[in-house]
């Protein structure tokens, strides 16, 4: 129940359905919470300051309003992750709270008069009754900690059912046929007590530090395998967290526990879309943020790996393969090439997997994200047979990257079954207004019934699943967050979706990604800077050379650079921060701008929206005459020029803007913070969170021109009176980034993730026969068929 709103609402009852009233006159019959804030404001000037003040708090709340006929709907999000429906009933003047099924039908009926009642229901909420589910909003994305809490819990109140699970759990383990940690001759979980006791007895007579290979014999007569520890302090220490997890269970000694067991020697990454390769791929179409985050994560986490085998005494190498498409025709990339070593890595490879030739004009090119869908089931499968040829085992974990690499993860994870993780970079949803209602006039260029349907399957089917954020599960107080909006909603003649995810659910955990160090480090560090790409960078940015991949030259280099880098995608924003400042002839006379984004030449371009958005910033350029003020680069950098581009931005004291119209995580900020650029980021998504407004950088609302100029443009001012200005906001960005945004701590939680989840997955068995049955209907009835009318189209 919304109690706050409602209480408000009672207390104003005349005055808000006088306002209500105004909407049916309104020619609108749809609208999100800010234009009702913005509307009402507007309207019945005769209110009291009170009545005012109080209807704004609901306003505040209301995510959305729907009119139909003589009554209005309102979805009202009190509290985050809580939201609830209602109807007012204009003509009794009466309201109640509503199902969301019939909240979603008055949107259909509102927008689509007359459109079918009767349509496909989705709804998950059967399948999360039977877990336990994370109890208030604070706790949602931290799944472990509560997952562990659960857990402990549970062996308190059932002793005998949790030592038989740890016991059969421990057994389990083992290695091209080795046993790990336990053979037979402890037969069944009482014996593992005594045999625990006889060990430690044993090994206290021992040097802390002797080989586990002079005690193994022992120890195995003792009924202990490889895989407790290197050296007799460590087998005693890991024999000891399981004697107290048997003894009197505690979440620290579980997660401790499972934590030890060596039980991920390989792991799959699956990113099948854009290009991925360890070099010139960078600001490609559809190749960003995403390759970043996985090349960096494959070398903490294989690091992580051999330390986490090597504690247990075991020698092996671990494996890590990234799994994407091979693209025949990779232009200057290496993505046409079978298998790629990942550089400072031991043993982690990029694998590709061609898409199966159905029109080779299609299949051998980069294919856009938003049409890739009708290859992936085929490349799940030849993908399956090549994993195992390489790893001649099954991999312990399948990772999935964004809604194609999840797809993909769901179906090996699924045939191999295995624990899967689900990591989504960033869900389309969110970011075009109304994407699911009007799903169907944007589906030539999106697809998005493929899409949003690929992203429901993959996100019930992951063990667990990582985000950077929390905003990106459960939003802020004011706005909502990317898996809340699969929360419930409708996609009119196809299928409309009562619970699509539960974002109490333990699976949820927030990890953030780091920043490479050595890529990204401050610009005082003076030692650590590449000498030779600092005065290249200079030039390039400042120079007056002619390039043809260079448009404009600044006329007045020593003017403060306000300094912005992406893909050149809509949702980037670039072109409406060259309008705010070629609108504002005061930014132009103290600040240039410079941006690194797409290609300078159109046809360059293979992507349809990247050739609209160079064309607009030419246009723009023109426009504002802008060639004296402001350098547009487009190049693909190296990985060591673009640290070296935010530094000597720094260098001159400039800033970084990230406009995006929303963005998922945004690691082009904590770059830039890292860098020590102070940074203006979008308030829609996760910069909002990275960013302390204020303290570490500042939010901007990409879509008001006039407030975000201002802002920029005192700072700027601000800056150049008071140098002290930019270095404490410096600081405070490298500060921040220090403490939040680290590739060690990621990795170690990750493998814990792993391992927990794959000890949830075994021991509760709560993943059951029916979500398999349920998610595979809706991918062989709903999603199959639609892939394949996609790739028909293709021909
Ligand atoms: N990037 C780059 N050159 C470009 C554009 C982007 O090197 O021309 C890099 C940028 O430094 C960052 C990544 O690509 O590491 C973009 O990640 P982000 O999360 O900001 O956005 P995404 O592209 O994933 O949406
Ligand atoms: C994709 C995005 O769009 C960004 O927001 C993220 O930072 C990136 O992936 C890495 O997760």
């Amino acid at each position: 129940m919304v109690k706050m709103a409602e209480q408000i609402i009672e207390n104003h009852k005349v005055a808000f359905f006088r306002f209500l009233n105004l909407l049916v006159e309104h020619e609108k019959n749809l609208f999100v919470g800010g234009e009702l804030v913005d509307l009402f404001q507007k309207s019945l000037p005769d209110l009291t300051q009170l009545q005012r003040t109080d209807i704004v708090k609901v306003l505040d709340m209301v995510q959305e309003a729907v009119v139909l006929r003589q009554s209005v709907f309102l979805e009202i999000r009190e509290r985050i992750a809580l939201s609830e429906h209602y109807r007012f009933d204009l003509e009794s003047v009466t309201y109640n709270g509503i199902m969301v099924t019939d909240y979603l039908q008055a949107k259909e009926q509102s927008v689509f008069p007359g459109s079918h009642n009767n349509m496909l229901t989705l709804n998950f909420k059967p399948f999360y009754k039977r877990f336990p589910s994370v109890r208030d909003a604070k706790s949602i994305g931290s799944g472990l900690e509560y997952l562990n809490r659960y857990l402990s819990s549970e062996m308190f109140n059932n002793p005998d059912k949790w030592k038989n699970l740890l016991y059969t759990f421990a057994r389990l383990h083992s290695y091209d046929s080795e046993q790990l940690l336990m053979n037979d001759r402890i037969p069944d979980a009482d014996r593992l007590t005594e045999a625990i006791d006889k060990a430690l007895s044993y090994l206290n007579t021992l040097d802390d530090e002797e080989p586990f290979a002079n005690i193994k014999n022992e120890l195995q007569s003792l009924g202990f395998e490889k895989g407790l520890g290197s050296n007799a302090a460590i087998v005693a220490d890991t024999l000891r967290m399981l004697q107290s997890l048997l003894e009197s269970p505690d979440p620290e000694s579980l997660k401790k526990f499972i934590s030890r067991i060596p039980m991920i020697f390989n792991i799959v990454i699956v990113s099948v879309h854009g290009f991925f390769a360890q070099d010139k791929v960078l600001g490609l179409p559809d190749t960003g943020g995403q390759v970043v985050y996985i090349l960096d994560q494959v070398k903490a986490l294989e690091k992580e790996m051999i330390q986490s085998l090597h504690d247990a005494g075991l020698d092996m190498k671990p494996r890590i393969l990234i799994l994407t498409r091979l693209i025949p025709e990779a232009g200057e990339t290496t993505c046409n090439e079978r298998m790629e070593k990942v550089a400072e890595t031991q043993n982690t490879w990029i694998l590709r997997v061609p898409f199966r030739a159905h029109n080779p004009d299609v299949t051998n090119k980069w294919i856009s994200r938003f049409e890739i869908y009708p290859y992936l089931e085929e490349f799940a499968e030849d993908a399956y047979v090549e994993i195992l040829a390489r790893l001649k085992r099954r991999p312990d974990v399948v990772i999935g990257n964004y809604t194609d690499g999840n797809v993909v993860a769901t179906i090996l994870a699924r045939r191999w079954g295995v624990t899967q993780c689900a990591i989504a970079h960033a869900l389309e949803k969110s970011k075009y207004l109304y994407s699911d209602l009007y799903w169907k006039s944007q589906e030539d260029q999106y697809h998005f019934s493929l899409q949003f349907t690929a992203d429901l399957l993959a996100m019930n089917s992951a063990d667990f699943v990582i985000t950077s954020s929390y905003q990106e599960i459960a939003g802020t107080s004011t706005t909502i967050g990317q898996y809340e909006s699969y929360k419930s909603f409708t996609m009119p003649e196809l299928y409309r979706v009562e619970q699509g995810i539960n974002l109490f659910h333990p699976k949820f955990n927030v990890v953030s990604p780091g920043v490479n160090e050595n890529i990204y480090f401050p610009y005082s560090n003076e030692d650590q800077r590449f000498v030779e790409i600092r005065q290249k960078m200079e030039e390039m940015l400042f120079g007056k050379d002619a390039d043809p991949e260079i448009r404009g030259q600044l006329k007045h280099p020593e003017r403060t650079p306000i300094f912005t880098m992406a893909r050149l995608d809509k949702i980037k924003n670039l072109t409406a921060l060259v309008r705010w400042y070629g609108e504002s002839k005061e930014l132009q006379k103290i600040a240039n701008l410079i941006v690194v984004a797409g290609k300078i030449d159109p046809e360059q371009s293979g992507d349809h929206e990247e050739k609209d958005q160079v064309h607009y910033m030419h246009s723009l350029m023109d426009q504002y005459n802008l060639n004296d003020h402001m350098r547009w680069i487009g190049k693909l950098f190296r990985k060591p020029e673009a640290g070296e581009v935010y530094r000597v931005i720094a260098d001159h004291k400039g800033i970084f803007v990230q406009p995006a119209l929303f963005e998922g995580f945004g690691l082009t900020v904590v770059e830039a913070m890292n860098s020590g650029l102070p940074v203006f980021v979008t308030q829609y998504g996760g910069p909002s969170e990275i960013v302390e407004n204020g303290r570490s950088g500042f939010h901007i609302d990409p879509v008001n021109a006039q407030l975000s100029t201002d802002k920029i443009f005192r700072f700027v001012r601000d800056a150049q009176k008071e140098p002290k200005l930019w270095e404490r906001i410096s600081n405070a960005g490298i500060n921040r980034v220090h403490a939040k945004y680290n590739w060690k701590l990621y990795s170690d939680r990750l493998l814990s993730l792993s391992k927990i989840y794959g000890f949830w997955k075994f021991s509760t068995n709560l993943n059951a026969s029916e979500l398999y049955a349920y998610l595979d209907s809706l991918y062989y009835l709903l999603y199959r068929p639609m892939a394949h009318r996609l790739l028909e189209r293709h021909g």
